[in-house]
């Protein structure tokens, strides 16, 4: 489908010592024409994308907080049980379960990366820290019982051992319970080209036609599902053990939307490449452009994605000044791959740049929000999802 050839690690922020020894992986995707499943080729290890010090913290933004705030009350309000036992996967820095453990709720985290894992327990959220899969769901429910809702956002598109990780979820739910899961919607990535979503932490690019073929042979169907506006456009699916309930309207509607939207089609991949294509040389003409005009640019937001827009695309450090990023962890790093700085917000604002190249484009709205002063003195953001283009104001 698309070959991104050698990529380095997305979250792989190099210390200024460490830049000889960055490492190179294979990078592409195909798509199954038989159920319809995007999914990488090669895969990193996950001891590699996702060591004791991962750099990403879910809590950097408050869109996420509402947006986990929100599932939260909802899972507490109808999903919790009668003995209720609510267990995340991937529970990262307890942006989620913290409300549950507020509720007095009986919960537990699994969290591999032991830095966010200790944030979450600093915030009163029960977490261990270990991968998911069947033997730590047999352990889990010997010790806990069965769990009344599981849930795993933005977790099962990055777990290489899927078929283990949904056995573990078979070990663990109670007959009645629902395992909730969300991650970037494969028809958003078409529709928008949003191509950054594509990197070394995400193994699979759903849709609700590979996660109902996925899930079916395991025992569990598809009974719910929710477009969710957060990463650029995701998909909630709620699902329970086939038989316990009967899918829901929203099911039955996008399974006729996906049926229109040929994710089994070799064409609709030709299609998306060609866009990505067309994105990148926009993108990289528009910044020699600006720094043919003497304009300063800076990148907004040193997410993973940015890895797979810089290095795609081309975009060399003399292009892109620095990165402004709020995570303290990714300040004082390069880039991977590009060896672009990261620097504090602080150093943005300190000497506005010209344009800003948004690579959290996915949080515009509560970046277009944050930073009036930079638009009031004729700061621009520069975007390139859906296409290449500046923005003043939300989206
Ligand atoms: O699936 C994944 C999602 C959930 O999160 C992971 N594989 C890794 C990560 O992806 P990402 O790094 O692309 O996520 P974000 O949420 O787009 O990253 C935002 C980055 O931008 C963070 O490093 C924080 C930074 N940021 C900032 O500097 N100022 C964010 C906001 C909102 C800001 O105002």
């Amino acid at each position: 489908m698309i070959d991104f050839g050698l990529m380095p690690i997305a979250n792989g922020f190099l210390r200024p010592s460490d830049l000889g020894a960055e490492v190179r992986y294979p990078l592409s995707v195909v798509a199954c024409p038989a159920c319809a499943m995007v999914q990488l080729v090669d895969v990193v290890p996950p001891e590699i994308l996702f060591p004791a010090e991962y750099a990403f913290h879910s809590s950097t933004s408050d869109g996420m907080a509402r947006h986990f705030q929100r599932l939260a009350t909802d899972v507490i309000a109808r999903h919790s049980g009668s003995v209720p036992f609510v267990v995340e996967l991937g529970s990262n820095d307890g942006i989620l379960l913290q409300h549950v453990a507020k509720a007095g709720i009986r919960h537990l985290g699994v969290e591999p990366a032991a830095n966010v894992a200790a944030e979450a327990r600093a915030k009163g959220v029960n977490t261990v820290s270990r991968f998911f899969g069947v033997e730590v769901a047999r352990d889990i429910r010997e010790q806990y019982g069965p769990a009344s809702a599981m849930i795993a956002a933005n977790v099962l598109c990055h777990l290489p051992d899927i078929h283990d990780v949904i056995d573990g979820v078979d070990v663990l739910l109670s007959p009645d319970g629902v395992f909730i899961t969300e991650d970037p919607y494969l028809g958003d990535i078409l529709e928008k080209t949003s191509f950054d979503q594509i990197y070394d932490e995400h193994i699979f690019y759903f849709s609700l036609t590979s996660m109902e073929a996925l899930f079916a042979p395991h025992g569990f169907c598809v009974v719910d599902v929710e477009a969710q506006p957060v990463h650029g456009g995701s998909m909630r699916y709620v699902m329970a053990r086939t038989g316990a309930r009967a899918p829901g309207a929203r099911v039955l509607e996008l399974r006729h939307r996906e049926s229109t939207m040929q994710l089994k089609a070799a064409a609709t991949y030709a299609d998306f490449r060609a866009r990505v294509e067309t994105t990148c040389a926009a993108l990289r003409d528009l910044l020699v452009r600006l720094k043919d005009e003497g304009r300063r640019v800076v990148g907004y937001g040193a997410t993973s994605k940015s890895t797979t827009t810089l290095v795609h695309c081309g975009i060399t450090a003399d292009l892109v000044e620095y990165i402004s990023d709020t995570t303290p962890g990714k300040q004082g790093r390069l880039s991977p791959g590009a060896h672009i700085p990261i620097v504090p917000p602080s150093v943005f604002a300190a000497a506005y740049p010209d344009d800003a190249i948004l690579f959290a484009w996915n949080h515009a709205a509560e970046v277009m929000d944050k930073e009036g002063e930079f638009l009031r003195r004729g700061g621009r953001f520069l975007t390139y999802v859906p296409d290449v283009r500046f923005i003043s104001a939300p989206t």
